[in-house]
């Protein structure tokens, strides 16, 4: 009976020390296991009360139920208090701030030839002309007999044109805007002030050449154009579109629908005039071509050469896209890589 009874009080202190020394459920349901549990020690007396001699079953019982009382309550509170430490714990770590902003779409933007499109429109707009258009599959005579293009010029050559090969040679995709120009003069009389722009095709491709590419051409009719006119337009296009103080140069050149004809260069972006590779050394950058409507144009079209004249340009969008970003490979604008893209 003594031996026993101070079995049961060790079983408390022990069992009690346990529960208090638990960091965890685990540890916890462990030392259950071992003092309180169905298999534990403290039921272990209690099974053995049976075998006691009768004046200490009672007891020995009460004690043993007692202490067992004791360990689940100090187990029920010590669970709770482990619970709600790892609770305190968990909100802790697993912090969710709500107040974070979202992610949201990732905002798409207008192709950088596309913008250059738009900006070199808006700027003609603003000097007064008007925008056409027209197909991109067109007729020989409209892409080049009424250009005065003569049958065997090497422009018409298989190797620098896209034929439509069903339409027996008659069809082909249009290698520059020109063809819009002859339409309008075919629908309107002058005085005629009007830009065309549009996707045009060439039998071409290397780091400046691009099988698909873009224009605006410009055209005016009137009593009395000049060649002062013309310079004047393009001056301040290229004001405009490159900044103001930006050197120009007007130098001679060849076109079949033109005379006389011109090319016009700015002052090369990248070096600012003293020389560099991306202008071959010279200074300059040639940026459009240009000149008065050459009469047999006009004699296509039905206008009387004596009573009018006439400049036109063109330019390839993409070559002014490149010229204002300092980009030297125009195949940079088609292959689509957003990281590329996404800088203009
Ligand atoms: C260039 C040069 C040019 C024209 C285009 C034109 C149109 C008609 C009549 C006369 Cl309908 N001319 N267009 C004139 C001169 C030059 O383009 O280098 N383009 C990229």
């Amino acid at each position: 009976m003594p031996e026993t009874s101070s079995l049961i009080a060790r079983l408390r202190e022990e069992g009690l020390a346990a529960i208090a020394a638990a960091r965890n459920e685990s540890d916890l349901l462990d030392a259950k296991g071992r003092f309180f549990g169905k298999k534990g020690a403290v039921s272990g007396i209690l099974k053995g009360v049976a075998g006691l001699p009768v004046e200490e079953r009672k007891a020995v019982g009460e004690r043993a139920n007692r202490v067992r009382g004791e360990l689940e309550s100090a187990f029920d509170s010590r669970l709770a208090e482990i619970r709600e430490k790892e609770r305190v714990a968990r909100e802790g770590r697993d912090r969710l701030d709500v107040t974070l902003p979202g992610r949201g779409p990732i905002p798409g933007h207008r192709h950088p030839v596309s913008q250059t499109m738009s900006d070199i429109i808006s700027v003609f707009r603003r000097l007064g002309f008007s925008v056409q258009g027209g197909p991109d599959v067109e007729k020989d005579y409209y892409n080049f007999e009424a250009l005065n293009f003569p049958p065997e010029h090497p422009a018409r050559d298989m190797q620098d044109t896209f034929y439509v090969e069903s339409a027996g040679g008659d069809l082909v995709l249009r290698t520059h805007t020109s063809p819009i120009q002859i339409r309008t003069m075919e629908r309107m009389k002058p005085p005629v002030r009007i830009i065309a722009p549009g996707t045009v095709y060439r039998s071409d491709s290397d780091i400046t050449h691009s099988p698909m590419f873009h224009q605006v051409e410009g055209l005016a009719v009137d009593r009395n154009i000049t060649m002062a006119d013309l310079k004047g337009l393009l001056t301040e296009f290229c004001r405009m579109t490159f900044g103001p103080g930006k050197p120009l140069r007007f130098r001679p050149s060849y076109f079949p629908f033109t005379e006389p004809s011109a090319e016009v260069d700015i002052q090369c972006v990248i070096c600012g005039g003293s020389g560099c590779r991306v202008c071959k050394e010279s200074g300059w950058l040639e940026i459009l071509g240009a000149g008065m409507v050459d009469p047999s144009v006009f004699g296509f079209v039905g206008y009387d050469a004596e009573e009018y004249t006439g400049f036109a340009f063109g330019m390839g969008v993409e070559r002014i896209a490149m010229l204002r970003h300092g980009i030297s490979d125009i195949r940079l604008f088609f292959d689509n890589d957003i990281r590329f893209l996404s800088q203009f």
